[in-house]
């Protein structure tokens, strides 16, 4: 009782306080200073999953990744005029009777470009593998008919990163070709082995990466020291 009432006490002491403050405009933020700003945002097409951020159009206003029933992107490019985001690129993969499971904006050929990575549960996805399909950035834009998907399944999402420092992100993964990680380098998107471990990555995974030897990359080379691992 007597804890009690000391905080009884201090509350009583600290009311007024804070009341002063709010009067001052000082201190926490009233909640009525919250204010909606999704119609003035998106006006009427405010549904679906925002999924990325990326500056698509090279504008220097970051755009909005959004999913709409987990098989179509829509990419709210920002505008200087009411709604301040409008659905302005749209690619699908509606034909292809997928699910897509995540969204990584990036320039995977170097072309200073933003591309997109979209990962995918194929049509068949019995097994839970994970397909991978980058649609190519071109004029600031993204063409549908401009994709590469990728000859390779991931056991689960791939992590982006840039494994060989050359400022162009890489695909790293298990993949249906083998037990050990790979990498699939971002320009050439060629395949090469990622590391040799005898650890079996878990499924989710929860690898990450790290810049221990303080030379400002994940990684160097094939010296994979700075990725982290279950065991
Ligand atoms: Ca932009
Ligand atoms: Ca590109
Ligand atoms: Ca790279």
């Amino acid at each position: 009782m007597a804890a009690a009432g000391r905080l009884l006490g201090s509350w009583v002491l600290l009311a007024p306080l804070l009341g002063g403050l709010a009067l001052l405009g000082v201190g926490p933020v009233p909640a009525r200073a919250l204010h909606n700003v999704t119609a003035e945002l998106f006006g009427a097409e405010a549904w679906g999953t925002l999924a990325a951020f990326g500056d698509l159009n090279s504008d220097k206003q970051t755009d909005l990744f959004v999913l709409r029933e987990r098989n179509d992107l829509i990419v709210f490019l920002a505008d200087q005029n009411a709604p301040y985001f409008k659905p302005k690129v749209k690619v699908s993969l509606k034909n292809h009777s997928t699910l897509i499971t995540s969204v990584v904006p990036g320039d995977y050929d170097g072309d200073s470009q933003m591309d997109v990575l979209l990962t995918y549960l194929p049509k068949n996805h019995a097994n839970g593998e994970l397909g991978a399909i980058i649609f190519w950035g071109q004029n600031q834009t993204l063409d549908p008919c401009n994709m590469t998907i990728l000859n390779r399944t991931f056991q689960d999402e791939p992590l982006i990163m840039d494994f060989n420092a050359d400022l162009i992100p890489d695909i790293f993964g298990i993949t249906n070709e083998s037990n050990q990680p790979q990498i699939l380098l971002g320009g050439n998107l060629s395949w090469h082995p990622a590391l040799t471990i005898k650890s079996k990555m878990r499924i989710p995974h929860s690898h990450a990466f790290i810049d221990l030897t303080e030379d400002f990359t994940a990684a160097c080379g094939n010296h994979c020291s700075t990725l982290l691992f279950d065991h």
